[in-house]
C-alpha cells in the first residue's frame, strides 16, 4: 500500500533511494546479506509503501532504464530523482569537478550531462548533486579558491547543457551538502555554503539550482536541521529533502527518520506544512547490517510510520498557541507545548 501524507500540499507520496536497501557493508566489514540487484529492490520499495524511487547513475545505467521503467510501471513506482555518482569510481578518489586532472573534470561533466538525459528519460523533475569526494584530507592538497571556481564552472556547464538541450523541460538541480565523510573536509559542507555557491553561478542559470538538505548531514556538523531547512525555504531553494536521523556529531548513520529527535522532527513537519512545500519527502536511510534479508525494509516502514505519526500530530499543533508563546516570550513553555503535542 502506498503511503500518503494527509493534507500535504503537492506530492503526498514518499520517496527513498534504491541504495537504502544495501547488503550491509560498512568500512569495517563486508556484506551481511545478499547484494540484491537494483531492479529486484524496486518491488521491495513498493511493498514498503514508497512511490518515488531515487537512483545513482552507477545503480541504474542508461541501458537498464527501459527495464526499470517496466518494473516501475508494474509496481506503481515513479522516479523521484536521479544523481550522478561522483564518489564510487576510484577515478573520482580526489573529487570530480575539483579534481586536479582536467581529464577527470571532463569525465565528471560528461557523466553529469548523461545524468541530465537519464533524469529527463525517467521523468524525474530533480537531479541531485551530492558533494561526495569534492573536498580534501590534507591542507594545501588543493587550492580552495581554484576548487570553488571549478565547481562554479562545472555547475554552470551542466546548467547550460540542460537548458540548451531541454529548454523549459530542464530538470532542477538540488545540491546536497555534507560536512565530512568520505573526505575529512568536504566542499559545499553546509546549506549556507551551497547558497553562496548558487549566488556565484551564471545569473541566468541560478533559478535552476537549489538544495537537497539532509537532516543527518546538518546534525553531523552540529547544526540545527530545522534552521537549515528554513534557510532553504526562505531562499526559495528547497528543491528536494532527505530525511533520516543521526546520533549527534559522528559518522553518517542514516538511521530511521523520527528515531533520535522526534520533537525536532515534529517541528520540521510544522514548518513544511506551513510553507506548503510541494516536493517529495524522501528517506535517505540505510538498512543496518544487523537486519536480516527478510527484514531489510524495516528501516523504511519504521521511517514511514514515524513520519506519518509526526505529520498527523503536526497538523494538530495549534499555530495560534505558538504565536502566543512567541509574543509573550515564553519559549520554555513553547517547548513544553510541543512536547505535549508529541507525547
Ligand atoms: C551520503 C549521501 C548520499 C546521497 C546520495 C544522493 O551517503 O552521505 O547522503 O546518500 O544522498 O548519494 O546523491
Ligand atoms: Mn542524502
Amino acid at each position: 500500500m502506498k503511503t500518503t501524507l494527509p493534507r500535504k500540499t503537492g506530492i503526498r507520496e514518499i520517496g527513498a533511494g534504491v541504495w537504502n536497501l544495501g547488503p550491509g557493508r560498512d568500512p569495517f566489514g563486508g556484506p551481511t546479506r545478499p547484494d540484491l540487484p537494483i531492479l529486484q529492490r524496486l518491488p521491495l520499495l513498493a511493498k514498503a509503501g514508497i512511490t518515488y524511487v531515487e537512483f545513482h547513475d552507477v545503480e541504474l545505467p542508461f541501458d537498464q532504464i527501459p527495464r526499470a521503467q517496466q518494473i516501475m510501471r508494474d509496481h506503481g513506482l515513479k522516479c523521484g530523482m536521479y544523481t550522478p555518482s561522483f564518489f564510487a569510481d576510484p577515478i573520482f578518489k580526489d573529487g570530480a569537478m575539483t579534481s586536479h586532472d582536467p581529464k577527470i573534470r571532463k569525465l565528471a561533466l560528461e557523466n553529469a550531462c548523461s545524468a541530465v538525459d537519464a533524469t529527463i528519460l525517467l521523468g524525474a523533475k530533480v537531479m541531485v548533486f551530492w558533494n561526495g569526494r569534492e573536498g580534501f584530507d590534507f591542507v594545501l592538497a588543493k587550492n580552495g579558491q581554484e576548487s570553488f571556481r571549478r565547481m562554479v564552472d562545472g555547475f554552470n556547464a551542466v546548467g547550460r547543457y540542460a537548458v540548451k538541450k531541454y529548454g523549459r523541460r530542464a530538470p532542477r538541480f538540488a545540491i546536497e551538502p555534507k560536512p565530512n565523510e568520505p573526505r575529512a573536509n568536504m566542499y559545499l559542507s553546509n546549506v549556507g555554503e551551497v547558497l553562496y555557491l548558487i549566488s556565484r553561478l551564471d545569473p541566468k542559470l541560478q533559478p535552476l539550482f537549489g538544495l537537497n538538505p539532509e537532516t543527518a548531514h546538518s546534525r553531523m556538523a552540529g547544526l540545527d536541521y530545522l534552521w537549515d531547512v528554513e534557510m532553504c525555504l526562505e531562499a526559495g531553494k528547497l528543491f528536494h529533502i532527505h530525511l533520516n536521523a543521526q546520533d549527534t556529531t559522528r559518522y553518517d548513520q542514516d538511521l530511521p527518520f523520527g528515531y533520535t529527535e522526534p520533537l525536532k522532527d515534529l517541528a520540521l513537519c510544522v514548518v513544511l506544512q506551513d510553507a506548503k512545500w510541494p516536493g517529495i519527502l524522501a528517506f535517505d536511510v540505510k538498512a543496518p547490517r544487523t537486519d536480516r534479508q527478510e527484514d531489510i525494509t524495516d528501516i523504511l516502514t519504521t521511517s514511514t510510520a514515524n513520519l506519518k505519526r509526526l505529520w498527523s500530530k503536526a497538523l494538530k499543533v495549534d499555530r495560534r498557541q505558538i504565536a502566543a508563546y512567541r509574543t509573550r516570550g515564553n519559549f520554555t513553555a513553547l517547548a513544553g507545548y510541543l512536547a505535549r503535542c508529541l507525547y
